[in-house]
């Protein structure tokens, strides 16, 4: 979805909510408290943004947002935590260089981060939008996934070739095969459909669904197994590939050279994740206020202060000169598909 576009359907105030800010990048580090709890370092990089309470273990029966004392997200003071694992591009010499990120239009001043969104359905007015919960969790996506029959299982979590920064579409479940000239940005998209009652579940997927047909662009219904309906919670991220998009830096047998910080040059293993922080009702107030990009009931941050907001890593590792393997893995375990 385009600024602009957003821009010039704002002025017909439309009757659906429609949340879209700016995150600045929090830490970047071997971290994950939802798949690897205590465990620092866990096995591969991620970029976190959010709330500045976001730890090695987070207690979801603690109240993460009261300890939060910033976020780096323009919404200030609601504290969810937000993260995706990052890119590296991989030269001939075999060696390894982090590809640097770069905010959306509209976000210019933020530094790196992503791009957040939660939508709610327009079409089926009629369905409550039920807000996230405090303690709520959720995972998409899966970082073991080597094939495109795979990736399919979870929809929509996508690239997107940028010409310039306003590119939205082809939308590829692989990397683009081709240099592309604003950077390559990658499209996560949640579930909507929860089963009302679990906060999490043991694979953190599970008490969320897709609709039961159809998409939650096409207002496809919720099954009964999850029949609550949730705004959709979207992350858009762009990673600056323009420094490597010379053909003499791409590999000699045609392939691509990017590679996610846990090994797949494919793009199957797309996943992100997401820890609820907003306090109390708030985004249900938002939700029910159907506030549409701006939001005038909830207080918003300067780019210097949301840029001011950040972590100190409490893995103690290069993650940004040229290295000689990935973070955390041996480069026998970089994995490309499978029968190639
Ligand atoms: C993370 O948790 C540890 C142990 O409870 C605590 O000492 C530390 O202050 C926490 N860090 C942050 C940023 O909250
Ligand atoms: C490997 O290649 C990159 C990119 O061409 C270069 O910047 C780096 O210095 C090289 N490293 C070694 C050890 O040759
Ligand atoms: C800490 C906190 O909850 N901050 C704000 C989050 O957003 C709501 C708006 O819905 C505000 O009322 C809170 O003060």
């Amino acid at each position: 979805m385009q600024l602009g576009f957003l821009a010039a359907v704002a002025l017909i105030t439309p009757s659906y909510a429609l949340l879209r800010f700016g995150c600045s990048q929090l830490v970047v580090q071997r971290t994950d408290p939802l798949v690897n709890p205590g465990m620092a370092p866990s096995p591969h990089v991620h970029q976190i943004i959010g709330g500045n309470s976001f730890n090695i273990t987070m207690d979801p029966k603690k109240d993460m947002p009261a300890s939060s004392t910033c976020t780096t997200c323009q919404f200030a003071e609601n504290f969810s935590n937000y993260w995706t694992a990052i890119l590296y591009f991989k030269a001939r010499n075999g060696t390894y260089k982090r590809v640097p990120q770069i905010p959306n239009s509209g976000f210019e001043a933020a530094k790196g981060g992503m791009t957040v969104y939660y939508i709610e359905d327009s079409r089926q007015q009629a369905v409550k939008t039920t807000a996230f919960k405090p303690g709520f969790r959720m995972i998409i996506g899966n970082p073991t996934f080597t094939t495109r029959a795979e990736a399919q299982r979870y929809r929509q979590l996508t690239y997107t070739c940028l010409k310039n920064i306003n590119t939205r579409s082809p939308e590829t479940l692989e990397f683009p095969d081709k240099p592309c000239p604003a950077g390559i940005m990658v499209n996560l998209r949640f579930p909507t459909c929860w089963d009302g009652v679990n906060l999490d579940s043991p694979d953190h997927m599970a008490h969320m669904s897709y609709p039961e047909s159809g998409t939650f662009e096409s207002g496809g219904p919720c099954p009964a197994s999850h029949p609550v309906r949730t705004a959709q919670l979207f992350f858009e991220v762009i990673f600056d590939t323009k420094p490597f998009n010379d053909p003499k830096l791409w590999p000699e047998d045609g392939s691509q050279p990017f590679v996610w910080s846990f090994g797949d040059t494919l793009g199957y293993g797309n996943h992100g994740d997401y820890m609820f922080g907003w306090k109390g009702d708030a985004l249900q107030r938002v939700l029910d206020s159907k506030c549409y990009v701006n939001c005038p009931i909830l207080k918003t941050q300067s780019f210097a202060d949301m840029n001011k907001c950040s972590q100190k890593a409490v893995v103690d590792e290069d993650i940004e000169g040229w290295l000689p393997a990935l973070p955390g893995r041996s480069m026998e375990r970089e994995f490309r598909a499978r029968g190639n």
